[in-house]
């Protein structure tokens, strides 16, 4: 899979991609991450890729135009099977939104800045809109690099243990049951003896027991549908 991002603060991306599971995937060729400044795409003086907002108000807006060189001139490259403008009012990102990602082959990821992009933008060449939370960042970048995890992570290949992604919290609408690992005691605190047991059925059951009973309490909303 291929994601190339634009943003006007590139800086903010620079090692995200650069460390454990994402490495590794980039390392195997399983996930190619291309990150465009949107300055190296305008023909304004100065490098300008902002303006004042038409009808006045607070912030700037990133105009229309080094969006769509940008854009194009990775189209000449690529045909994307998405184009995501990261925002708050979008969709929210969720694990089955995840999981249908990373079957595509090539994303493009828009980040916005300031007071946002020109609507015609939006209007006109984005395919999907994507929020990671009921929160305000101060641009998309962070929350690019949120998906670029979260999609890149499920890459058949990218997980060592190919079952890990599936028992994951949400994979099945369920948390993740407790964990624990050496010693087995530490200041009078053991380690459930079913852990220790050797029964795997038994050891199946509980964790499924432990993912029900805590999703009940933290988050029963998952249980609903
Ligand atoms: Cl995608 N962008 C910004 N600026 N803030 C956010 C967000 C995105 N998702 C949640 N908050």
């Amino acid at each position: 899979m291929r994601i190339d991002i634009i943003s006007v603060v590139p800086g903010l991306l620079d090692s995200p991609f650069s460390h454990s599971i994402l490495k590794r995937a980039r390392e195997r060729g399983l996930l190619e991450v291309n990150v465009v400044n949107l300055r190296d795409h305008t023909t304004y003086a100065r490098a300008q890729v902002d303006d004042y907002p038409f009808g006045g108000g607070a912030g700037m807006v990133l105009m229309i135009e080094p969006l769509v060189n940008a854009l194009e001139s990775l189209q000449r490259e690529r045909v994307y099977d998405e184009i995501i403008y990261l925002t708050p009012d979008g969709e929210t990102l969720n694990q089955p939104m995840a999981n249908a990602l990373s079957l595509k082959t090539n994303l493009l990821l828009i980040c916005g800045h300031y007071k946002g992009i020109d609507q015609r933008f939006r209007d006109h060449f984005v395919t999907r809109e994507v929020s990671i939370g009921d929160y305000v960042l101060s641009g998309g970048e962070l929350a690019a690099a949120v998906m670029v995890d979260a999609i890149g992570r499920l890459i058949p290949g990218v997980l060592n243990d190919e079952s890990s992604a599936l028992s994951d919290s949400f994979q099945d609408n369920l948390l993740a049951p407790p964990v624990y690992t050496r010693p087995e005691e530490f200041r009078g605190w053991r380690v459930p003896e079913v852990l220790l047991s050797g029964n795997h059925k038994k050891i199946d059951d509980w964790r499924h027991e432990q993912s029900v009973a805590r999703t009940k309490d933290r988050r029963p909303d998952l249980l609903d549908d």
